[in-house]
């Protein structure tokens, strides 16, 4: 079904704005989250196998990219009518898949030694850079599979407001978050999504309920940015069964020059607007 739309509000265009992320709430229904369970513990079959190693916390958590989008329900959320379109209003319609992730976490025991509290910025842009005047050019779309409703649940932590800043994050010795701004560990529902911005800094936290937690993670930038390594390369048999939008989303139109019409004209069609930034103006 081709992508329907939802407007942005104004509230949400500024805490976006303000905070780096944003929260909306039941973008995905309950079916749509059983469905995805399903596929996501298909795929995380092997992960599911493996003895559970206490004293090494990476084990219990799985981060898989290649062949996620050989689960139809995987494929079908490329084009979520509830989420994809605040991203198109948020960036604009050239926008394509950047990269996808099925990020499982299994309990870890309350002592149990924090791994990966590895802050960064995505798509490594700082590395080239610098921290200084970053432009936002992905987002990406965390939708929850299951509960997040304590701390330490597995959920992504966020620190509010820092894809503004123009400075790595300071971390007290002997500490492992930063103490000099808001480190957010949301409290969420399954078929929740958390948009987050590139420049936010944010990074993965143990799992310390008693129960996997699942997400699916779609990341959405500028056509011009390469997709990552790790997601599917399209296949003509695929670009020709899917819809125009998802087409597009999906790496179908290979050339920047070509205009990316399937958003653009739904954009059109939905009267979202669209800046126009000429080459040249008469002086
Ligand atoms: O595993 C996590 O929670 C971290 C995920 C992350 O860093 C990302 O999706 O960019």
């Amino acid at each position: 079904m081709l992508m329907g739309f939802t407007p942005l509000t104004s509230e949400q265009r500024r805490s976006f704005a303000e905070d780096g992320f944003l929260v909306v709430r039941n973008a995905l229904d309950v079916q749509t989250v059983d469905r995805l369970v399903d596929a996501g513990d298909r795929l995380a079959e092997s992960f599911f196998k493996k003895p559970e190693l206490f004293d090494r916390p990476e084990y219990n958590h799985l981060d898989l990219r290649p062949g996620l989008l050989r689960e139809p329900a995987l494929l079908d959320l490329v084009t979520n009518t509830s989420a994809v379109p605040l991203i198109v209003q948020l960036l604009s319609p050239n926008i394509h898949l950047h990269s996808m992730a099925l990020i499982y976490k299994r309990p870890e025991r309350p002592d149990s030694v924090p791994f990966r509290r590895g802050w960064h910025r995505d798509i490594r842009i700082p590395k080239d850079l610098g921290h200084r005047a970053l432009p936002l050019v992905g987002i990406k779309i965390c939708y929850c599979l299951t509960d997040f409703h304590g701390s330490d649940c597995g959920m992504t932590l966020m620190a509010r407001g820092t894809h503004l800043r123009d400075s790595p994050l300071e971390i007290p010795k002997g500490k492992v978050d930063p103490t000099d701004v808001e480190v957010c560990d949301l409290r969420l529902n399954a078929g929740d999504a958390l948009f987050f911005e590139n420049r936010i800094f944010h990074t993965a936290a143990p799992n310390r309920s008693d129960r996997v937690s699942r997400v699916v993670v779609y990341g959405y930038a500028f056509r011009w940015l390469k997709p990552e390594v790790y997601l599917d390369t399209p296949n003509e048999q695929l670009l020709n069964k899917v819809d125009p939008i998802a087409r597009q989303l999906l790496g179908g139109y290979r050339d920047v020059d070509t205009p990316p019409w399937a958003l653009q004209e739904w954009a059109q069609r939905h009267n979202v607007h669209q800046e126009s930034v000429p080459w040249t103006v008469e002086s």
